[in-house]
Order: structure tokens, then sequence, then C-alpha cells
């Protein structure tokens, strides 16, 4: 039986909420409106459209949609300026335990992102050919909390959804994985991912032993 496991990049793979979270901050300053890094739970994993959508009703705020293309593109150029950094010190604790056991196993994994620079963040971290399959925001219409990233990743990797298992930091991607069917593993706060089927504080918890007793990825 084909089996696999499908990671999130933003918060499970890279150090990157914290600059997407600056970066949509600087935005909601120049916008003249504000919210909390609370509120910043809602915006993780979903597009980066539904971020400013999100932002601007908390702000009260309408846009042009020309206006609305102008914040867009202001927000990535700014994030992208942040990513500029990155390197292979911020892949997050446990990744590499976590991608040289599936190996051992021959557990093939992809990568199930909403944004649209994942390429670009996988290329510096020099990530790109442990994947067998990426499907990021650029290969979808609509974000999380649809499961049609998660779904495409299956796809590719030819496993059928029921022998998937997701990696995620946020509500939204949580969500997207339970609507596909797949076993959600949230990494954070218990109380935040409080949907997931199992919830880690990092994935350096996530011991080789917990993943082979998943039904999931049982080998029959
Ligand atoms: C990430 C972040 C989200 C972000 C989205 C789009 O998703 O978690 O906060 O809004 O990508 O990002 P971009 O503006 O770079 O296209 P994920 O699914 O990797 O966590
Ligand atoms: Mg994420």
């Amino acid at each position: 039986k084909r089996r696999a496991v499908i990671f999130d990049l933003d918060g499970i793979i890279v150090d990157t909420t914290g600059l997407q979270f600056r970066a949509w901050k600087k935005v909601a300053n120049d916008l003249g409106c504000n919210f909390s890094e609370e509120q910043n739970e809602q915006l993780k994993g979903i597009s980066r459209e539904d971020c400013l959508k999100q932002i601007l009703s908390w702000g009260q705020l309408q846009l042009s949609p020309h206006n609305f293309q102008h914040w867009m593109q202001k927000k990535n150029d700014y994030y992208l300026k942040y990513v500029e950094e990155i390197n292979a010190s911020a892949i997050l604790p446990g990744v590499q335990e976590l991608i040289n056991s599936l190996d051992r196993k021959n557990i093939p994994y992809a990568l199930g992102s909403a944004s649209r620079n994942a390429g670009t963040i996988l290329r510096k971290l020099n990530l790109v050919s442990k994947f067998s399959a990426v499907v990021d925001g650029n290969d979808v219409n609509e974000g999380k909390p649809d499961p049609g990233i998660f779904l495409l990743a299956a796809q590719k990797l030819n496993c059928s959804p029921l022998s998937c298992v997701v990696f995620e930091d946020s509500i939204a991607g949580i969500k997207a994985a339970n609507r596909a069917g797949m076993i959600s593993i949230g990494i954070g706060k218990r109380e935040i991912l409080s949907e997931a089927d199992y919830v880690f504080k990092s994935l350096q918890e996530v011991t080789e032993s917990f993943l082979l007793t998943l039904p999931a990825l049982k080998v029959q």
C-alpha cells in the first residue's frame, strides 16, 4: 500500500511565521490599522489574498481592486526582503531527523504549502530534491482550509488521502487536512490546534515509533 507524509512549509519546515507576521504588521501600520499576535493565528496557512481581506475586515477598511493589488505586492516585497536572509539554519528543529527516518523507511513525503514563495524558500534551504512532490499556492485557486492543496499533493504522490499524514502549524491547515480525510498532526499549542488528531509542541517530539503506529502509515 502507498503511504505518505505531507509537510506544511511555514512554521513546520522553516521558521518563517515571524517574518510573515512582521510583513503583515508593516502593511497594517502603513494602512493605519493593527492586529495582535493572537489574531495572527487566523492568518497562518491562509492565502495572501485571504490574509489581506482579513486584516482589512479587522481594521474596518475597504480598498479598491487596484489598491488591493498594490498592498498584496507591498506585503510580498517586505516578506521577500526578510526571506533573502534565510538559509539552512532556519530549518526548524526535528525536521532533519524526521525526514531521515522517513527516508530510512522508504515513506515518500511532499510539501503542501499555501505560500507562493515556497519554491524560493525551499531552494534557499537546499531541500528541493528531498520532496517527492511539491504543491504550493501557485498550483491551486483556493487556499487552506480548502483541502485542495493536500488532495493535489496526495494525487502527485499517487497515494490515497486516507494513507496520508499531514504536519501543520495552523488552524486553517488542520481543517484542510481533516477535510481531505487525512490524519492531521498539529505542531504548536493544543488549545489553538484543538481540531488536530494529534498535537505535539515541536517536531522534535515526534518519534519514528509513534509515526509507524499510525494506521495511515502501517504496512498492511
Ligand atoms: C503560508 C503562511 C501564511 C501565508 C501563506 C501565503 O502558508 O502560513 O501565513 O499567508 O503561506 O504566503 P505567500 O504570501 O508567501 O504566498 P503555509 O501553508 O506554508 O504555512
Ligand atoms: Mg504553516
